[in-house]
C-alpha cells in the first residue's frame, strides 16, 4: 500500500510524561514510527513524503487562535527564560466550569491550559512541525483518493484523535483524521465516514464533526466510565442538530475480548455501509493489542490481519492514519497486518 511517511516526527521527542504522579520515559516515542517504517520496507512497501501543504484546510478543522498559539508555542516558552529550552513546559491552570475561556490571557502556561484536555501531551521544540508535517500527508492521502488511489497509510506520528478544534491532549496536537476527512469532502466526497478503532475514544475527532451529517463518526473503545479520555464516549453521544444520527460510539468495557471486538466491529460496519459514503478515514490505533502497556483490549497480531480483511469489504478507498499503540517493537507488524489484510481482501 501507498505509504505516506512523515520524515519529521522524529522532532518530537519528549524526555517523560507524567504518569501516577510520577515522571516516567514517554509512552509515545519516535521508534514506534520507526518500527512500522521497518516493517513496511521489509514487506515492500513504498514509502513517500507528503506533498500537499495542509494550511488550508487545517484552518478549517482548527480555530485560528489555536493554531497560532501551537505554532508559536516553543517559541514563547524559549522566550521567557533560555533555560526552558531543557524543560518541557506542562499546563496547572484551566478553564473549567464558570471560568472563561473566550477571552485568552497573555501569560504562557495560562494559555497552555486553555489549550489542553489533560497534562499529557508534552511539547518540544520539534511538536508544531512534526504534528503540521502529519496533517499535510493527510491531505496528501486525500489528494491521492482524488486521483485514484485505492487506499493510503499515513505513517505518522504524533497521533491525533484526542485534539479538538481547540485543544491538545492524550499525545495529540493536530488530527490528521479530521483533516483527511475535511479535505475529502472538499475534493469532492459528498460523504464521509471516520471509524476510530483505536483503544481510547476519539474525543477530538468526535467534537470537530459532531454537529455535522456529512461526516459520520463511529468509535469502538473503552468505556469511558474506567478509560481514558473519560469526559466523551458514551453511547448516547449520538450528534447533534444536522449532525443529529451520524455519530456512533461503541463503547466496551475494559478486558474486553477479540471476539467482542469483532463483534463491534460488525456494527460499526453496518453503519458505514448505510452512509453511503465515498471515502473512508480509519483512525489506526493499535494499542487494542494484547501486550499494549496503557490499555486493557485483548487483539492478536493475526486479529489486526482479520481488521484489514473486514475493512476491504466495506469497498470503499481508504486513508489509514497511524494513531495509539504503545507495544512499540510489535507496533510495526500489527500495522501492516491491518495493510495486508487490506490489500488480500
Ligand atoms: N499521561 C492515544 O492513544 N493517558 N492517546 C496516559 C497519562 C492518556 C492515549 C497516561 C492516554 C492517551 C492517541
Ligand atoms: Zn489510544
Amino acid at each position: 500500500m501507498l505509504t505516506l511517511f512523515n520524515a519529521r516526527h522524529f522532532g518530537h521527542a519528549p524526555a517523560f510524561e507524567i504518569f501516577r504522579g510520577e515522571r516516567v520515559p514517554c509512552f509515545e516515542t519516535p521508534a514506534r514510527a520507526e518500527y512500522v517504517r521497518e516493517q513496511l520496507a521489509a514487506r515492500g512497501h513504498a514509502l513517500r513524503e507528503p506533498h500537499v501543504d495542509s494550511r488550508a484546510v487545517l484552518a478549517r478543522v482548527h480555530t485560528p487562535r489555536y493554531l497560532a498559539f501551537l505554532e508559536h508555542a516553543w517559541s514563547d516558552w524559549e522566550a521567557l527564560d533560555p533555560a526552558n529550552a531543557q524543560r518541557q513546559p506542562f499546563p496547572s491552570v484551566w478553564p473549567v466550569r464558570t471560568l472563561r475561556s473566550d477571552r485568552e490571557p497573555a501569560n504562557f502556561t495560562a494559555r497552555l491550559g486553555l489549550y489542553s484536555m489533560d497534562n499529557g501531551s508534552p511539547l518540544t521544540a520539534g511538536s508544531w512541525a512534526a504534528a503540521k508535517a502529519g496533517t499535510d500527508a493527510a491531505a496528501s492521502a486525500a489528494a491521492l483518493l482524488r486521483a485514484g488511489e485505492g487506499a493510503v497509510f499515513c505513517c505518522t506520528r504524533p497521533p491525533g484523535h484526542h485534539a479538538g478544534a481547540d485543544f491538545m491532549g492524550g499525545y495529540c496536537f493536530l488530527n490528521p483524521a479530521a483533516v483527511a476527512a475535511q479535505a475529502l469532502r472538499e475534493a469532492g466526497a459528498a460523504r464521509v465516514a471516520v471509524l476510530d478503532v483505536d483503544y481510547h475514544h476519539g474525543n477530538g475527532t468526535q467534537s470537530i464533526f459532531y454537529g455535522r451529517a456529512d461526516v459520520l463518526f463511529v468509535s469502538i473503545h473503552g468505556d469511558p466510565r474506567t478509560e481514558y479520555p473519560f469526559y466523551l464516549g458514551h453511547a448516547d453521544e449520538t450528534g447533534e442538530g444536522e449532525g443529529a444520527g451520524f455519530n456512533l460510539n461503541l463503547p466496551l468495557p475494559a478486558g474486553s475480548s477479540a471476539g467482542a471486538w469483532f463483534g463491534a466491529l460488525d456494527a460499526a460496519c453496518a453503519r458505514i455501509a448505510r452512509h453511503r459514503a465515498d471515502a473512508l478515514v480509519v483512525s489506526l490505533g493499535l494499542d487494542t493489542f494484547a501486550g499494549d502497556p496503557i490499555s486493557t483490549f485483548a487483539l492478536h497480531s493475526d486479529d489486526f490481519s482479520r481488521l484489514g480483511r473486514r475493512l476491504r469489504g466495506l469497498g470503499l478507498p481508504v486513508v489509514f492514519v497511524l494513531e495509539g499503540g504503545y507495544a512499540a517493537a510489535e507496533l510495526g507488524v500489527n500495522a501492516v497486518n491491518v495493510i495486508e489484510g487490506f490489500e488480500q481482501g
